[in-house]
């Protein structure tokens, strides 16, 4: 079946927050943003903004009604700096104008005087000032110390990786209308409604009960509006609430670029032992994550990376520590993967770096320490793995060793052409690591017509999650796809909700709306029960739009049944709640059962190297992945392509750069590379892991929305391989994004030594 979205989508008819028609007087804002990342604010001057065309207000901390505040975990984030700046691009006045060019016009006349304070943009350097966000966070499991006295073989380094900019293609907007009673009707682009209702409700004191948070889709969101929403529609708001009009305000790219933060931007040591068999007995690692000048999502980020910090591997002692360093640069946030892509990152090095010393493949260490069912996670929870499965099946398919032998043939051929050679195995853990937001409500209401209307907390923001969930009603209801319509996810219609986030929209929203269906349905068939003669209800099916007695074809129809329904005063609407069960953390001792279930594969990675221009292409990502049972395989291949690919961009190409004064300097598409149809791998092969197993999946089709991305931590090793294919002296430092340029002069790292020596 394919996306229900992808006819509107190709006739522009998809309704996004631009398409949203904007009512009579509607104003348009702009910010005035900090130029320096660190200081104290002494004065603004706003005069020549309040008097330039076109202006109806000027808007400074000191004139919220609510509270100055934003931050969701921690309060550290004021929406409107007031007495100090913390990085630049933090929002410091706004402007309200009739238009949209008026109000950046204006901004732009607004100067402020700031006492610059010191920057720090490093996170170890943030650590060594004891600029944390909160005290670290340890997970332990065995006893490191001791093992590592019995170790053969100890490695201890370090691995760097770098940030990542969302680049949703629809950038952060909000439209917010004022109502009666003081009451908000806010259009946000976020993944998180009731998280935008909550920060609006607490920046303009109006209750949240009168503001209405309502989402049509989202191009994309990727984890940066998870939480990063929230400001402009709170700007918005304030905006309205004071101009007692509607105000619209969407960010341009550079602006979103410039004033929004990233994947968090980790550097980590690690020490690894293994025995003489190349098993893996003790593993340390100590994490510094960027969090940027506010809390934001980085504790949760930050607990990711612990929980996904021995990837797919079983190791029987670790001891792992994370510290959320505070640093002078915009506050980093969710993006896919969530801190366990940078957690994976750490092991698969400490790995290379073992079999590059000791001179065996990777794929020997991956392979001979893979987690089984009955092993401990670091964390407690104990393993039903598919990992070995998976590796299993995709060599059978793939034949590992013959692409190795592919490209090690290759090598021996070619002198300034190099092939490299990956695995790269995946475990990801699916629930919010925080159990409380393991939940979700959906609302159905089944129409005289026949026809069938669901609201759930879930967001579509291309990752098809509305196809998922019209797929559950239909199924349930045995009614053609196209009967079935999902609606905008609405805060008065689905009130309190988790954020589309963790993978875990269609299995929490999708099991509600089959709760949901269910109840509907058991009404129906007892309503169908005397008309068709049938002695018990249980005798009732419902099979493509018509009643089944004991299997019999009856003279009932849906459509039938649901008007005799109604007459006889029966429901046709239900409003269900979901909890996913047999979860639990117990943050005191580290240890619990943090996740609903783990989502396994494999991938093998082919790249090729030009070694003069140290440029490369990517053959292949031939993966096998862990459906579970897909419900729909086109969106679930969608999912995994697009975040190969994105994971791929984040480890390659994909550079943010931060200069020393805290400014953003790849600022734009000219200076920020992300992959394109042009370096996208030349082949994704996908298949299914075959497996029976149950799972508390949505119809046991297990979560695909980030574990993919993942696999492009293969593609980091593949290069890596090719290089020291050209130059095995080199030992490249584990520092990603791979780059051209880096790759460069890894390739030619001793003549680059001595020339800078000649020098
Ligand atoms: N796919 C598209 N097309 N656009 C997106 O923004 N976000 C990803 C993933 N796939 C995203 C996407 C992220 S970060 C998450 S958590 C999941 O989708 C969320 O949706 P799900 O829970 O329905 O999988
Ligand atoms: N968001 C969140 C997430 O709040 N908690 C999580 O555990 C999580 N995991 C992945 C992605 N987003
Ligand atoms: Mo995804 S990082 O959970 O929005």
């Amino acid at each position: 079946m394919k996306n229900i979205d992808s006819k509107s989508h190709v006739r522009g008819e998809s309704v996004y927050l631009d398409d949203v028609p904007l009512l009579e007087g509607t104003l348009f804002a702009g910010v005035y943003d900090s130029p320096v990342a660190h200081g104290k604010l002494k004065s603004v001057d706003v005069s020549r903004a309040a008097g330039a065309p076109g202006v109806v207000r000027v808007i400074t901390a000191t004139d919220l009604v609510g509270e100055n505040q934003i931050g969701g975990i921690l309060p550290d984030e004021p929406l409107l700096a007031d007495d100090e700046v913390h990085f630049c691009g933090m929002p410091v006045a706004l402007v309200l104008a009739e238009t949209e060019e008026q109000a950046r016009a204006a901004a732009r006349l607004i100067t402020a005087e700031i006492e610059p304070l010191e920057i720090v943009t490093d996170a170890r350097a943030a650590q060594a000032k004891n600029e944390l966000i909160a005290p670290p966070k340890r997970f332990k499991l065995g006893d490191t110390e001791r093992a590592f006295e019995d170790c053969a073989h100890i490695f201890e380094g370090r691995a760097d990786s770098g940030g990542q900019e969302h680049l949703y293609i629809e950038t952060q907007g909000a439209y917010v209308v004022p109502g009666e009673h003081g009451g908000l009707k806010v259009y946000s682009s976020t993944q998180g409604p009731t998280a935008v209702q909550r920060a609006v409700s607490r920046v303009t004191g109006i209750p949240m009960n009168l503001v209405e948070v309502d989402v049509t889709r989202l191009g994309g969101g990727f984890g940066g509006k998870e939480d990063q929403a929230n400001a402009w529609a709170a700007l918005a708001a304030v905006g309205a609430q004071l101009a007692k009009r509607p105000v619209k305000f969407a960010l341009h790219r550079m602006e979103d670029m410039r004033m929004t933060g990233k994947r968090h931007p980790y550097s980590s040591d690690y020490k690894i032992g293994l025995d003489k068999d190349l098993k893996i007995v003790a593993y340390e690692a100590t994490y510094y994550q960027n969090a940027g000048a506010a809390c934001d999502l980085s504790l949760p980020v930050l607990e990711r990376t612990l929980f996904h910090a021995t990837n797919a591997y079983f190791i029987p002692n670790v001891s792992a520590v994370a510290y959320s360093c505070k640093t002078n640069l915009p506050p980093n946030t969710a993006f896919r993967g969530f801190g366990g892509p940078q957690g994976m990152f750490v092991i698969e090095s400490a790995i290379a770096h073992a079999a590059e010393k000791l001179g065996v493949a990777r794929e020997e260490i991956q392979r001979r320490n893979l987690i089984e069912s009955g092993d401990e996670f670091p964390y407690g929870q104990i393993a039903e793995s598919e990992a070995l499965a998976a590796w299993t099946q995709a060599d059978a398919r793939f034949d590992f060793a013959g692409l190795k032998r592919e490209a090690e043939e290759f090598n021996r051929a070619n002198k300034f052409v190099k092939k490299g050679f990956a695995l790269m195995p995946l475990c990801f853990g699916i629930s919010f690591t925080k159990t409380l937001m393991n939940q979700a409500r959906a609302l159905v209401h089944v129409y005289t017509d026949g026809s069938v209307a669901v609201s759930t907390a879930a967001v579509e923001m291309g990752q098809g999650v509305n196809t998922k969930i019209a797929q559950v009603a239909a199924r349930v209801f045995s009614l053609p796809v196209d009967r079935v319509r999902v609606h905008s996810t609405n805060t008065l219609r689905i009130a309190n909700t988790s954020p589309t986030a963790a993978s875990a929209a269609a299995d929490l929203n999708g099991k509600a709306t089959e709760i949901a269906c269910e109840t509907i349905l058991k009404r129906l068939k007892n309503v169908a029960a005397p008309l068709v003669e049938a002695e018990s209800p249980d005798d009732v099916t419902l099979d493509n739009g018509f009643v089944r007695l004991g299997g019999e074809s009856t003279n009932l129809d849906w459509l039938g049944l649901v008007n005799e329904a109604y007459s006889q005063r029966v429901s046709l609407s239900e409003h269900a709640h979901y909890a996913t069960p047999g979860i639990g953390f117990d943050w005191s001792v580290a240890k619990g059962h943090a996740f609903a279930y783990h989502v396994y594969g494999a991938a093998a990675v082919g790249v090729t190297v030009d070694c003069r221009r140290g440029t490369y292409e990517i053959d292949y990502v031939r993966v096998c992945h862990d459906f579970g049972r897909s419900m729909n395989t086109a969106v679930d291949h969608g999912q995994i392509e697009g975040g190969i690919v994105q994971g791929i961009g984040w480890l390659t190409m994909e550079e943010v750069v931060y200069d020393a004064d805290g400014r953003l300097r790849s600022n734009a598409l000219s200076t920020y590379k992300v992959p394109d149809v042009y370096s996208v791998p030349k082949e994704i092969a996908i298949v299914a892991l075959e497996t029976d197993r149950e799972n508390l999946a949505i119809f046991n089709s297990k979560a695909v929305g980030e574990p993919p991305l993942m696999y492009g931590i293969g593609a980091y090793f593949a290069l890596r391989d090719a290089v020291r294919a050209f130059n095995p002296e080199n030992f490249p430092r584990f520092d990603a994004p791979f780059t051209p340029e880096k790759i460069l002069s890894n390739l030619y790292a001793e003549d680059l030594k001595k020339m800078r020596a000649a020098k």
